[in-house]
C-alpha cells in the first residue's frame, strides 16, 4: 500500500468535506470522526440520522430490515410481502442465510417468494382484498404454522389496515398464527427501524407461546446470528461440541418453534447487538433471562465467547470441556495464520458494514497482522460505536406504529443527558443497572477514521487517497471500488464464501484474503477509458 506522506486523518476529513455546501458538511462533519479515544474518553460520534437527500448512500429500508434481515432467515413461517413484486423479489434468498430442513417433516418455504404483486387497480381501490386472498392461498396450499405479512411503502402510503386483516385471517383459522410487520420501507432512517418493528413484534406475537421444557443443559439463545454462508452452522458445531445447548437462534436457520421457546432458556448470547438487543432486554424485562455479549467472528473472539458463555454458567464441566475445544481446535487455525502471516502482515484494510460486522470483522484481520484504517456503519446507534451503558429494560411503547419516535426515544434514554462515569455511578447507587459491551471506536486505533453513512462519493475520496490493500462493503460498493483498483470483499453476502465465523470460518477466511490482497491481477489492471481515450466522451458545455 501506498504510504501515506503528508496527510494526516484531520487532513482526509477535511478533504472529504471540502467539495459539500456549507451546512451538508457541517451535518457530515459530526458523522465522521478522527478517533481519539484515549482511556473512557470516547468521543461522540452522531448516529441513526437522516441521509441528506443527494447523497448516494450505502443504506436501505425499513422493510429490508424487518422482512429480509430479521425475518427472512426463519423457514416455516410464510412470508408475504404486501407490495409491488420487486421489494419480495430482491429481498429474496439475496442475503445468502441457509438452512438446513433435512429433518423429519421439517418444513422449509424458502425457495418461495410471496407477494401480493400489487397493481395500479390496488393502489387505487385498495389492496386489502388481494392481501386476504394470498393469505388464503397460503394456508390452502401449506398449512403452515405462522403466516406474516409485510408492509412495502405504498401500503402505508394507501392505509390498507394488514393488521386488520391479520386478525381476521387468524381467527378465521384458528391453527395458524398471522401476523403483520408496519414495516414500511419510508419508515426511520434505515434498516434499523425494521428490526425494531421485527423484533417488537415477533416478542408480542410469538415469544412465549410454548412452554414445554427444552431437552439439554446450559441452554442458550443465540441473538442477532442470521447463519450467512453458514456462520451459524459452524457456531452449532463448536457449541455442540461443549456441550451447551443452542435453543433458539434468532434468526439463522430458525424455526418458528425456536422463537415461541426461547423464554426457556438460561442466558442469550448477543451476536449482533444491532438488530436484536430489543430482544435480549425484553427477554431479560418479561422473563428474567440475563444476556451476554458475544463475538464469533475470529478464532480468539470465539475462545472469549465461549469462556464467557461458560463464565456465566460456573459449571467446572463445562470450563473444562471449553478449554478442551479451544485446544483442539486452535492448532489448524493457528497453522494457516503461520502460513499466510508473512504474506499478510502490515496490509490495511476498511470496513463499511451495517451494523455490526465492521467492528467484528476487525479482529480476523488482526489476526492476520492487518490494520483497520477507517472503519463505520450504515444504521449503528450510537451505543455500537461508543460500547457504553445501556439501561436494560428500555420503556418503549412497543405498539406505536411509529418507530422512528421509538428508535429516537430508545437512543434518548440511553444517552440524553450524556452521562459520565460519576452520573453513571450515582444511577447505579440509586438502583439503576447497566451494562458494558465492546465498541468499534474504543476498540479502534488511534488516529483512524470512523466514519458513520458513508457514501460513494466518500467511498472514492477515501480509497482515492489512502488506497487501502482491501475494501470490505456491500453489493453496491463492489464493482465501483474494483474499477479503482482496490480489491473488494463483500462482507454481508460474502460474494460466493463462508462460512467465516468459528474456527473453521477464520481458516476460510485467511485464505481468501491472503489470496485477495496478495493478487497481481490488480497491478495489470487498466480502466478500458485510459487504454482507449476514444471511448471517453467530451461534453461541451453551451
Ligand atoms: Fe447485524 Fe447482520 Fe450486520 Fe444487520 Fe444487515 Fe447482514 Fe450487515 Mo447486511 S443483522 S447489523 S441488517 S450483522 S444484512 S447479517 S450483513 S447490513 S453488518
Ligand atoms: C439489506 C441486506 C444486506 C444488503 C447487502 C449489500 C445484506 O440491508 O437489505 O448491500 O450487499 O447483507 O444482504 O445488508
Amino acid at each position: 500500500a501506498k504510504k501515506l506522506v503528508n496527510w494526516t486523518p484531520t487532513d482526509i476529513k477535511a478533504d472529504m468535506l471540502a467539495k459539500y455546501p456549507p451546512k451538508v458538511a457541517r451535518k457530515r462533519a459530526s458523522q465522521i470522526l478522527v478517533n481519539e479515544a484515549l482511556g473512557n474518553e470516547t468521543p461522540e460520534i452522531s448516529a441513526n440520522v437522516r441521509t441528506i437527500p443527494g447523497i448516494i448512500t450505502m443504506r436501505g429500508c425499513t422493510y429490508a430490515g424487518c422482512k429480509g434481515v430479521i425475518l427472512g432467515p426463519t423457514r416455516d413461517i410464510v412470508n408475504i410481502t404486501h407490495g409491488p413484486i420487486g421489494c419480495g423479489f430482491y429481498s429474496w434468498m439475496t442475503r445468502r442465510n441457509q438452512t438446513d430442513a433435512s429433518a423429519e417433516g421439517a418444513e422449509n418455504f424458502m425457495p418461495y417468494c410471496f407477494s401480493t404483486d400489487m397493481q395500479d387497480q390496488d393502489i387505487i381501490f385498495g389492496g386489502e382484498k388481494k392481501l386476504q386472498a394470498a393469505i388464503q392461498e397460503a394456508y390452502d396450499l401449506f398449512h403452515p404454522k405462522a403466516i406474516a405479512i409485510f408492509a412495502t411503502c405504498p401500503v402505508g402510503l394507501i392505509g390498507d389496515d394488514i393488521h386488520a386483516v391479520a386478525r381476521k385471517m387468524k381467527a378465521k383459522f384458528g391453527d395458524c398464527n398471522v401476523f403483520a410487520f408496519s414495516c414500511e420501507g419510508y419508515k426511520g432512517v434505515s434498516q434499523s427501524a425494521g428490526h425494531h418493528i421485527a423484533n417488537n413484534k415477533i416478542f408480542s406475537e410469538v415469544v412465549g407461546e410454548n412452554d414445554a421444557e427444552k431437552p439439554g443443559e446450559f441452554k442458550i439463545n443465540l441473538l442477532g446470528e442470521y447463519n450467512i454462508g453458514g456462520d451459524g452452522f459452524e457456531i452449532d458445531r463448536i457449541l455442540k461440541k461443549c456441550g451447551i445447548t443452542n435453543i433458539s437462534t434468532f434468526s439463522g436457520n430458525s424455526t418458528y418453534d425456536q422463537f415461541a421457546s426461547a423464554h426457556k432458556a438460561d442466558l442469550s448470547a448477543v451476536m449482533c447487538h444491532r438488530s436484536i438487543n430489543y430482544v435480549a432486554d425484553m427477554l431479560e424485562t418479561k422473563f428474567g433471562i440475563p444476556w451476554i455479549k458475544v463475538n464469533f467472528i475470529g478464532a480468539k473472539s470465539t475462545a472469549k465467547s465461549l469462556r464467557k458463555i461458560a463464565e456465566y454458567f460456573g459449571d467446572p464441566g463445562l470450563t473444562a470441556r471449553v478449554e478442551e475445544v479451544i485446544a483442539e481446535e486452535m492448532p489448524a487455525v493457528e497453522a494457516v495464520i503461520d502460513d499466510v502471516l508473512p504474506r499478510t502482515k502490515g496490509k490495511t484494510a476498511m470496513l463499511f458494514v451495517g451494523g455490526s460486522r465492521a467492528h467484528h470483522y476487525q479482529d480476523l484481520f488482526a489476526e492476520m497482522g492487518m490494520k483497520t484504517l477507517a472503519a463505520g456503519y450504515e444504521f449503528a446507534h450510537r451505543d455500537d460505536y461508543e460500547g457504553r451503558q445501556v439501561i436494560p429494560g428500555l420503556k418503549v411503547d412497543a405498539d406505536s406504529r411509529n418507530i422512528e419516535e421509538i428508535e429516537v426515544k430508545a437512543d434518548e434514554q440511553r444517552y440524553a443527558p450524556r452521562k459520565t462515569s460519576e452520573e453513571m455511578a450515582k444511577l447505579e447507587a440509586a438502583g439503576l443497572k447497566f451494562k458494558e459491551y465492546d465498541g468499534l471506536i474504543p476498540d479502534m486505533d488511534h488516529q483512524t477514521l470512523v466514519i458513520d453513512d458513508l457514501n460513494q462519493y466518500e467511498a472514492e475520496k477515501l480509497v482515492e487517497i489512502i488506497k487501502p490493500d482491501v475494501f470490505c462493503a456491500g453489493i453496491k460498493e463492489k464493482f465501483s471500488i474494483q474499477k479503482l483498483g482496490i480489491p473488494m470483499k463483500q462482507l454481508h453476502s460474502y460474494d460466493s464464501g463462508g462460512p467465516y465465523a468459528g474456527f473453521q470460518g477464520a481458516v476460510n477466511f485467511y485464505h481468501e484474503i491472503d489470496r485477495l490482497v496478495n493478487s497481481k491481477v490488480w497491478s495489470y489492471m487498466k480502466a478500458p477509458w485510459q487504454e482507449n481515450p476514444e471511448l471517453s466522451a467530451t461534453y461541451v458545455w453551451e
